[in-house]
């Protein structure tokens, strides 16, 4: 069925389940709630094997609190951005990625037509009200042939979704506690940022927005 056969499929098209905001853009809207409940305490097995922290970066503090799990964490400090084997407070391993977080982040990247996603590294960022990321590329992963698969839980956030220059125009994409998106192929290395979130409260995690982000980083 087209959507004119179908008219009040464009009635709220913030909610439409699934939206592509680039040729090989895909925003799969509440995915990670089938798994809501394994997500979240996978979510607190990490942090509480690696806690969330602020990172420098050559520009300064980050105003996110970020960790990470699976082979690769994502570090950053007044050197710059890497990818590292050990959490740098603890000198050990990441903590493992858990089974759910993995199968979400493959099932996410499958539907969006990348079959063969097999994610070595997830960073987990925590934003407060007032906490964003400016317009960026992430480009210090090996090889840009994997999609990247970022999951919104909690607060909402707007995402910004540019072209291949900074100054390029940025659609506005309003993610949701469960949203995932997915890029990959021509639109991997678009610039994308997260506009500072506004106050808001969730009724698990409270006054923060998290992020997971999956790579093929090594
Ligand atoms: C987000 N994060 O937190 C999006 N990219 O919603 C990113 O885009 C990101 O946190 C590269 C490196 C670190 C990040
Ligand atoms: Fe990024």
């Amino acid at each position: 069925m087209t959507q004119n056969e179908c008219p009040g499929l464009d009635l709220f098209p913030d909610r439409a389940p699934v939206r592509k905001p680039g040729p090989a853009s895909w925003l799969l809207r509440g995915l990670a709630l089938e798994d809501e409940a394994a997500v979240l305490a996978g979510l607190n097995r990490i942090l509480s094997a690696s806690p969330l922290r602020n990172m420098t970066t050559p520009n300064g503090m980050m105003s996110v609190r970020t960790s990470s799990c699976g082979d690769f964490g994502w570090v950053s400090d007044q050197r710059g951005y890497r990818y590292a084997p050990l959490d740098p407070h603890s000198s050990q391993p990441w903590p493992e990625m858990p089974e759910v977080f993995y199968k979400l982040a493959h099932t996410a990247a499958a539907r969006a037509g990348f079959g063969d996603f097999v994610p070595d590294s997830c960073l987990i960022n925590q934003y407060a009200a007032g906490s964003g990321m400016g317009l960026h590329q992430d480009k210090n992963e090996r090889s840009f042939d994997q999609p990247i698969v970022s999951v919104s839980l909690g607060i909402p956030a707007v995402f910004l979704f540019g072209g291949m220059k900074r100054t390029d125009p940025a659609v506005k994409i309003p993610l949701y506690h469960g949203d995932v998106m997915v890029w990959g192929d021509e639109d991997r290395l678009r610039y994308h940022g997260v506009m500072p979130v506004q106050p808001g409260h969730h009724p698990i995690l409270a006054n923060h927005r998290i992020n997971l982000t999956f790579r093929k980083a090594g």
